[in-house]
Formats: structure tokens, C-alpha cells, sequence
């Protein structure tokens, strides 16, 4: 299980160039590659030379910042597209054909036979040209294809003894963590080469069938940050860093997590979109603690209810006061925040009060901060405080 020693290829500058909005000038690219080399991601996947003028000119240019991540790029599996990314001296080229009877019908017209002879050239004739330069073969839509055919593809590249790579595609996000697993583990056995996991994110799996691709001996995932893609996208940066987090801190250590807030807003910024609320640790609500039980055990040993530690992330927690499910250990906390020293009746009378209040409408913290300062004064002159309005919940129950 190489879940230790996995390899992150990011394709924000590829996939994520498939993304409905998003389009990076060379500028923001080199910007994006930095944080990304910064981040520290193995791998940087950039969009075939083939596509446009301004694809082509940018591979060379994220190329000569001389970063630590590895560059490569995407093409289809011709001889044409393979030279022109030859010629730009980039590190790595992932060629990609698909296989399943979709895409041979309505994408590229072969059959397997001739998908087989053409991934032979071309791998051949790349390795002809540059001994060095990293290889990866991979199939499109590989949950849909026919499996002994997919298996045919994959062995006879394999035996080739030319690529340093397989992946493989769930293109249209249909595959279960189960044939995830299979399948990886498959290739795994069968060629004993390096496997990549590419996922989209239809049904909402990108995330696990990428873990259980790695569980089963997969060494690379494909990511972009945000999960920016075609469609609803890919296997996000964030969610695969908090996927593996939780399992062992250990699996990601190595990475810069810090940065991770700082990437997802400057995709976030220059795709024009918000950074969903439940997003994966950089959400809005990903550290937000809320009902009084909740809260109260978070103020004592936030790991009760934390799986990742917002301070790895650059990020702090919140505890929401001002709601009709809060506690009176969280006003505690908020009046010793604030330096008053309140005695556990007052604080009980006070929750109790908030209570009521936000059955309505929600308190902002200033009106809480208030209520406090309020009762600290009238302590001082009156310990029993009757312009407190409570309501009838049980004190010993506010938690
Ligand atoms: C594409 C399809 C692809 C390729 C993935 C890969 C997919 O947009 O070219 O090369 O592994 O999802 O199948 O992104
Ligand atoms: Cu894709």
C-alpha cells in the first residue's frame, strides 16, 4: 500500500482548463505553478501543445521557472501531437486513447486492434526520440470499456517495457471505490508499473475512488484544485489532502499545508466562483462548531469533534455563539474571552435569555458581547440580575 508515497499530478492547468470559466493567462499560470511547487505536488499536468498558440508558449514558460514539480503534458496518441510536445522539452507526456465503444464509435472510429497498433507507435516512436523523458499511457473512459479488451491495451503497452506509467480514466465519473480497487489492483499484479487514478466527479466518488485506487497500489492521483474540471470536475487537491490526512497525518506532511487556503482562493478568484461552504477544509463551515454539546466538548479537547486540526491548514476553528442550540460553556468562554469573570448562575441566566431570544432570529456577537458586559455591570451593583428576561428552559439541561 503505497499510500505513503503516493504522487500528486496536478491538472488544474489542464483538466481544470476544461473547467466552464476558467481560462489563465501565462502569468496566472506561472503563478498557479509556483504555489502549486510551493504546495509541493509532484507533478504539473499543462494542456497539449497542440490546442493553441498560447498552450504551447506557456509549457515553455512554466518550464523555465525552474520549479521543483515535474512538467508535463496531456495529448492525444498521434505521432503529430507526440513531436510537438517532444519539442518543448517538457519532463513528461501523458498520451491518452479511448476505448470504451463511446468513444470509439463517436470519438476516434478504431477499433482495439488499431488502438493497439497506434499506442505501440506512438509510445515506440516517443521513447525513440527522447530516452528520458517520463511516459504515461493511459485509456479514456476506462469503466465503461470492455474489460479483456481494456486488459489487451494495457498488456500489450506494458510489454512494450517503454512506459513508466498506466492510468487509468473514470471519465465520466461512474465507477464505485470497488471496481476502482479492482482494477488498479489488476494492473498492479499484472504489469508491476507505476498506476495513475484520473476521476470524475458525477456522482460524487472522485474522492474515495481515488483513496481506494491508492489502497489498492495505485502510486499517482490526478487532482486540480477545487476539483475545477469538465463537467462538475475531478478529484480536488483540498478533499484528496483531507482524505488521506485523516487516515495518517503522516501521508501528508511532506506538503506545504499551510498553502491550501491561498491556492483555493486564487482558483476561486480567477474562475469567478465561491469557494462552496462544505468545500474540504476550506470551506466557510469546515471549522464551524455549533450545537452547545458540540461546543463544549471542543472547548475542551477540539480533537472530539475534529478529524483535521484547522491550525496544519494556516486556519482557526469557530465556535457559534449566538443560536438557540447553544451551551453555557460557550458563553463561559466567550465572557473569559472578554475578561469577565461572571459566576455560573449569571452565565446559565444569560444562555438561558440567548436561548429564547434566537428561537426568533439569531444573535450577532455583539449583541452576546453586550449581554455579557451588561451582566458584568449589574453584577457588580446587583448579583441577582432580574432585568435578565429567562425563559422556561431547565438550566441544568443548557449545556
Ligand atoms: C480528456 C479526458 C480525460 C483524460 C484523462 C487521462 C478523462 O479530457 O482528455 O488522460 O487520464 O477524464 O478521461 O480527462
Ligand atoms: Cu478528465
Amino acid at each position: 500500500m503505497p499510500l505513503h508515497d503516493f504522487h500528486i499530478i496536478e491538472s488544474t492547468l489542464r483538466e481544470g482548463e476544461q473547467f466552464s470559466t476558467a481560462t489563465f493567462n501565462t502569468a496566472q499560470k506561472i503563478e498557479i505553478a509556483t504555489l502549486l511547487d510551493q504546495f509541493g505536488v509532484e507533478m504539473l499536468e499543462m494542456t497539449s501543445p497542440c490546442a493553441s498558440p498560447r498552450s504551447e508558449a506557456d509549457i515553455r514558460a512554466v518550464l523555465a521557472e525552474n520549479l521543483n514539480l515535474r512538467v508535463l503534458t496531456h495529448i492525444r496518441c498521434t505521432r503529430e501531437d507526440a513531436q510537438r510536445a517532444l519539442d518543448t522539452g517538457v519532463h513528461g507526456i501523458d498520451v491518452v486513447i479511448g476505448t470504451s465503444p463511446q468513444l470509439m464509435t463517436h470519438s476516434h472510429g478504431k477499433d482495439i486492434r488499431q488502438i493497439i497498433d497506434l499506442a505501440e507507435d506512438v509510445m515506440t516512436f516517443i521513447r525513440s526520440q527522447n530516452p528520458d523523458v517520463i511516459l504515461r499511457f493511459s485509456t479514456e473512459d476506462s469503466f465503461r470499456s470492455n474489460e479483456a479488451d481494456l486488459m489487451r491495451v494495457y498488456l500489450a503497452i506494458a510489454n512494450l517495457g517503454l512506459v513508466n506509467r498506466l492510468g487509468i480514466a473514470d471519465t465520466v465519473g461512474v465507477a464505485m471505490p470497488s471496481q476502482v480497487w479492482r482494477l488498479v489492483n489488476q494492473l498492479v499484479r499484472m504489469t508491476g508499473l507505476d498506476i495513475e487514478f484520473h476521476g470524475h466527479n458525477d456522482s460524487g466518488c472522485a474522492i474515495a475512488n481515488a483513496a481506494a485506487a491508492l489502497e489498492a497500489g495505485a502510486t499517482h492521483v490526478d487532482t486540480t484544485v477545487l476539483g475545477i474540471g469538465e463537467r462538475n470536475g475531478i478529484t480536488p487537491l483540498g478533499g484528496l489532502i483531507a482524505r488521506l490526512y485523516t487516515l495518517n497525518r503522516e501521508y501528508v506532511r511532506r506538503y506545504n499545508l499551510a498553502l491550501l487556503p491561498q491556492i483555493d482562493a486564487l482558483i476561486a478568484d480567477i474562475c469567478q466562483l465561491e469557494i462552496p461552504f462544505n468545500n474540504y477544509i476550506t470551506g466557510t463551515s469546515a471549522f464551524i462548531h455549533k450545537a452547545g454539546i458540540h461546543a463544549k466538548a471542543v472547548l475542551a479537547d477540539p480533537e472530539t469533534y475534529e478529524a483535521l486540526n484547522p491550525a496544519d491548514f494556516g486556519l482557526a476553528r469557530e465556535i457559534a455563539i449566538g443560536h438557540h442550540l447553544t451551551g453555557w460553556n460557550t458563553i463561559r468562554s466567550r465572557a473569559q474571552d472578554l475578561g469577565l469573570d461572571l459566576d455560573d448562575a449569571t452565565l446559565r441566566q444569560i444562555t438561558a435569555n440567548i436561548k429564547s431570544q434566537a428561537d426568533d432570529e439569531a444573535l450577532n456577537l455583539a449583541a452576546i458581547d453586550d449581554l455579557l458586559y451588561q451582566a458584568s455591570q449589574d453584577h457588580v451593583c446587583n448579583p441577582i440580575d432580574s432585568s435578565i428576561e429567562t425563559n422556561n428552559v431547565e438550566t441544568s439541561n443548557v449545556l
